[in-house]
């Protein structure tokens, strides 16, 4: 054993020296977090983790989460020395340069083995909730010869004073997510100085309040530190949170644990003291070969778990659905069941709530794509979240496939990310669209990883009615589709709206976001097509016979309004040419010449009960818009609209000013 430890504090030397190197040779990073780390992520590697650099995504590998995502070096440093094959040493070498994996904070996809992007502080542990959630149900569902696996996590002072630590943390103790292992790097500093400035909480009194398994460890001493890792992997089912008392940039003799080594380099002299100090006489970026084989063994062991797992899988009775399960649905699959579905709505023409019509795709689609996995922060029946045959995740029954989140949306949204990372299941997540910004650190996650989350938000305008303003969303549709790699969809009737649906469930790189009426809509696309017009984004719902005098443009439950007023045209004269617009992203991504034929070139007015911002992807700047200026109000849903002056009679007679003609017939 005391050999082991002697390599083992070798194999965090490792760390620590290439830490500082890289750090210094960039002239920017965080050398502080990944030296104090190095032991409890040195011992966790070598004693626990199972993961294999020659099969990255192996559905049974370990998950490892670097929550205080700044620490990336540590992340990079071990992987380096783990053996992956696309992080050799120019990319340390090249550490926060452009065109490196090795960017400033670890990046899902970027490189093999970032299991998440983390940096925004309290993501990570956040995301790792979602992974150890999606653990417990796929071995629910396919036993442990084919699910063995845990999720570490190391976050820092700041991970857990950030609010959402708080959402994770309590969910993933109400779950008793037994697989989860928090190491928290207690090492009293963050940027502004000691943590005393700014923090009295008991953090291990916290965790345990929450129904965690609690520990507390000197974090650099490497029995120790194995000693409540094991007691922790064998601890039943409530998560465990580990508090290892570390020394921020330990190892730098005269730096260490001060806020000064947070984020900066070492500097020459230091990092030459450093050297001294811990006895590595080698270059920079140099690893003798002994330390080098210690790390390379741990890739060899994960790779012998892994080819045991591949012939369990091969000879296991559940294989094709394990790996079915793993991957997006195809529209091939989904073509049949949807398109019987289409043509029922088409014929039967229900005048419904488009989140009602969500809940009715969903009643279609989840009986065909096989891993659904639904959910909702605490709105389950006014999202429509939860399709016919769902039953409920609790602890205890893993077997459910739909998640009450609690009021957490920020944690939901954080848990769906890991969910999809981890693999498995399609995971989809209602809430008001109102409180879209409870989710917005998260959603923004999900689209700069490109997971194919899909966010279900009713009550998506003024149209809720008597809630009011603090519920109505005005800004927050323009807002979403300012981010890149959303799809935002605001589908206008129930056929738009088992479209996006389509859309939704079979993206593999892009999160999707539902707009979702809460009042009912009439059915517009009364004809039944095969094509799913959403996928284009904006299309010519009503052509004006002869050649249009105006073109409408709306979404959502305005594209009703549009068509009313296109009648009301009609009735004066003027040939009103109807545009459905249901993704503005996905219509951005068509041709031009198709964009020009949607477009046209006669005057054009916009509606949507919603600000402008964003509408010129339609409309040039003389062009009418009808839509909101500022907040809305309480009150029943149709006395807003005449309140605010989206009707149809304003959209017509907007078009008529654009005209410059003054009175309808
Ligand atoms: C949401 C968020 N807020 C602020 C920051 C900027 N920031 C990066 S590290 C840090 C301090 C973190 O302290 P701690 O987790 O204790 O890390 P340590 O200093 O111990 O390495 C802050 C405020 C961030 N990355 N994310
Ligand atoms: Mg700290």
């Amino acid at each position: 054993m005391n050999d082991l430890s002697i390599t083992e504090q070798q194999m965090a030397t490792a760390i620590r020296v290439l830490t500082m190197d890289a750090v210094e040779k960039a002239n920017s990073g965080h050398p502080g977090a990944p030296m104090g780390l190095a032991d409890v992520a040195s011992v966790l590697y070598n004693r626990f983790v199972h993961i294999d650099p020659s099969a990255d995504r192996w559905a049974d590998r370990d998950r490892f989460v670097m929550s205080a995502g700044h620490g990336s070096m540590l992340v990079y440093a071990i992987n380096h020395l783990l053996g992956f094959d696309d992080m050799d040493v120019s990319q340390l070498q090249n550490f926060r340069q452009l065109g490196s994996r090795t960017a400033g904070h670890p990046e899902y996809g970027h490189a093999k083995g970032i299991e998440t992007t983390t940096g925004p502080l309290g993501q990570g542990i956040a995301t790792s909730v979602g992974m150890a959630l999606a653990e417990r149900l796929q071995l629910a569902r396919f036993g442990d010869e084919l699910v063995d696996h845990y999720t570490y996590v190391l976050a820092g002072d700041g991970c857990l004073m950030e609010g959402i630590s708080h959402e994770a943390i309590d969910l993933a103790g109400h779950l008793g997510l037994g697989r989860l292992i928090v190491c928290w790097d207690d090492n009293g500093i963050t940027i502004d100085g000691g943590t005393e400035l700014s923090t009295s909480t008991d953090q291990c009194a916290r965790f345990e309040a929450a129904g965690w398994h609690v520990q507390r460890v000197d974090g650099h001493d490497h029995e120790a530190i194995a000693e409540a890792i094991s007691a922790a992997r064998q601890h039943g089912d409530k998560p465990s949170m580990i508090a290892c008392k570390t020394v921020i940039g330990k190892g730098a003799p005269n730096k260490a644990g001060s806020h000064k080594v947070h984020g900066a380099p070492l500097g020459a002299e230091e990092i030459a003291a450093t050297r001294a100090a811990l006895n590595w006489p080698h270059a920079a970026f140099d690893i003798p070969d002994d330390v080098r084989q210690s790390w390379l063994a741990i890739a060899e062991r994960g790779k012998q778990k892994r080819m045991a797992w591949e012939a369990r899988l091969q000879a296991h009775p559940q294989r094709d659905e394990f790996v079915r399960g793993q991957e997006t649905a195809s529209m091939a699959d989904l073509l049949p069941a949807m398109n019987e579905y289409k043509k029922k709505l088409s014929n039967e023409a229900p005048k419904i709530a488009t989140r009602k019509a969500s809940e009715m795709a969903l009643d279609v689609l989840n009986d065909v794509i096989p891993n659904p996995l639904g959910g909702s922060a605490d709105l389950t029946g006014s999202n429509n979240t939860k399709s016919h045959n769902m039953t409920s995740v609790t602890r205890g029954n893993y077997a459910g496939d739909y998640v009450h989140y609690g009021i957490r949306e920020h944690g939901m949204a954080a848990a769906m990310n890991g969910v999809a990372l981890h693999g498995g299941f399609f995971a989809y997540g209602g809430t008001f669209l109102a409180f879209a910004d409870y989710n917005r650190p998260a959603i923004r996650l999900s689209a700069l990883m490109g997971v194919p989350v899909a966010y279900v938000m009713t009550h998506d305008s003024i149209g809720l009615g008597e809630d009011g303003p603090t519920h109505q969303p005005v800004e927050t549709v323009a807002s979403l589709r300012a981010m890149p790699n959303l799809l935002v969809f605001r589908p206008a009737d129930a056929v738009e709206t088992a479209e996006a649906w389509m859309m939704s469930a079979t993206s593999t790189c892009t999160p999707t976001l539902l707009c979702l009426t809460r009042q009912n809509v009439p059915l517009l696309r009364t004809t039944h097509v095969e094509e799913n017009l959403v996928a284009k984004g904006a299309y010519v719902l009503r052509e004006a016979d002869g050649g249009r005098d105006v073109t409408l443009f709306a979404s959502g439950s305005e594209v009703s309004l549009a068509m009313d007023a296109a009648d009301m045209l009609a009735k004066s004269g003027v040939k009103a040419a109807v545009v459905s617009a249901p993704c503005f992203e996905l219509f951005a991504q068509q041709d031009d010449a198709y964009q020009a034929m949607v477009r046209g070139t006669a005057p054009r007015v916009g509606v949507e009960a919603a600000i402008r911002q964003g509408w010129d992807l339609f409309l040039d700047r003389g062009d009418g818009f009808v839509g909101m200026k500022g907040f809305g109000a309480s009150a029943p849903a149709a006395d807003l609209y005449r309140h605010f002056g989206i009707t149809a009679e304003a959209v017509a007679h907007q078009a008529m000013m654009q005209l410059g003609r003054e009175e309808l017939a």
